[in-house]
């Protein structure tokens, strides 16, 4: 039976991870930061929970070294690029140093013991910052305009470093993914639940930072379904993972509005400059043509099924 440590397993790509995994029979061990965090996804209690925290060396080292893994998944960090201009430099380390500690706990487990450890780690589009292309692929120029960017970057960088150096440490370079797991400080999740309280008589409106910003947004699963391809895959590389069809913010929440039945939204939605970004990427559009070729991925739904899944959901916690 395959091991895998996952760190951040109690968002929403961990436990959607956490449930393939076990699904196809690997022993599953989780990094959490307390037993009982509130606003997180229930870990299956299938999977072997450990309290510890990214920044503690020791810990992961210790903890690497006791499980013996054959994949670490690195999903944890600060995931919002929002949250991350409020809290630079927690995302800088969080986000970006604590990924060295573990291709640091990886490298000695397998000097140590000759285990061949894989890691993945969860890289990001925002790493690419502005486009300069029409689709961004694992050729494009990294360059962030966000703290969260930079501090993906960084990460990003040290997995190619290690794997230069000879371990099997993999980048999936994520575009937006969503799902009923996803919290409410996302702008999808944000709309879907909002609009299901407006069409309830439950809220009055909608605000938002921006119509539109346009994004490439998959379905969360089948970026998890990726992260394990490319843990199994013969040999370690960065991947991007995207549908390859950007959507504006305007578009996402039409579709929402009408899942729920109403055409006539505009004067329901208004922008609040609390909630824009002090540098705003305009469009985001993966090209994924190395992963659909070489390990056979490929997006499962359209956006129009994916916001009439999350909005039904949110509709049904309501009624
Ligand atoms: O949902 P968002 O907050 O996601 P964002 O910033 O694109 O980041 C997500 O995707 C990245 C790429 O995969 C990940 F690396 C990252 O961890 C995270 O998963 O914002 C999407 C767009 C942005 O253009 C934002 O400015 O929606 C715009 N937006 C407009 N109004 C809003 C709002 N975003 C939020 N969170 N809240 C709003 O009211």
């Amino acid at each position: 039976m395959p091991i895998a440590l996952v760190t951040g397993v109690t968002g929403q790509d961990g436990s959607y991870l956490a449930d393939q995994l076990l699904a196809e029979g690997w022993e599953v061990h989780g990094l959490v930061r307390s037993l009982i965090v509130e606003g997180e996804q229930e870990v299956r209690s299938e999977v072997t929970r450990h309290v510890g925290d990214l920044v503690d060396e020791d810990r992961l080292i210790g903890l690497v070294s006791d499980l013996s893994p054959d994949v670490v998944f690195n999903l944890a960090g600060i995931s919002s690029v929002a949250f991350s201009w409020k809290e630079p430099v927690k995302t800088g380390v969080i986000s970006g140093v604590a990924v060295a500690t573990l291709l640091k706990a990886c490298w000695q487990l397998r000097e140590s013991r000759g285990k061949e450890v894989r890691m993945v780690q969860a890289s990001s589009s925002e790493m690419f910052g502005h486009p300069t292309a029409e689709l961004q692929s694992e050729m494009t120029p990294l360059a962030p305009v966000s703290p969260y960017g930079a501090a993906k970057v960084f990460g990003h960088q040290l997995v190619a470093i290690y794997r230069e150096r000879g371990l099997h440490a993999s980048s999936v370079i994520l575009f937006n993914h969503e799902s009923p797991r996803r919290p409410t400080t996302f702008v999808t999740r944000k709309i879907t639940s909002e609009v299901a309280k407006i069409s309830l008589g439950l809220s009055q409106s909608l605000s938002l930072g921006t119509l539109d910003a346009a994004r490439d947004w998959g379905w969360a699963p089948d970026y998890v379904d990726a992260m394990v391809r490319v843990a199994q895959a013969p040999a370690a590389k960065d991947y991007v993972v995207a549908t390859g069809i950007a959507h504006t913010v305007r578009e996402f929440v039409n579709a929402s509005f009408e899942a729920v039945g109403i055409t006539d939204w505009e004067h329901l939605v208004s922008l609040d400059p609390e909630f824009a970004r002090p540098t705003e990427v305009t469009v985001m559009r993966g090209d994924s043509s190395r992963i659909r070729t070489e390990l056979g991925w490929h997006p499962t739904k359209s956006l129009d099924e994916i916001v009439a899944l999350m909005t039904a959901h949110d509709l049904s916690l309501l009624v």
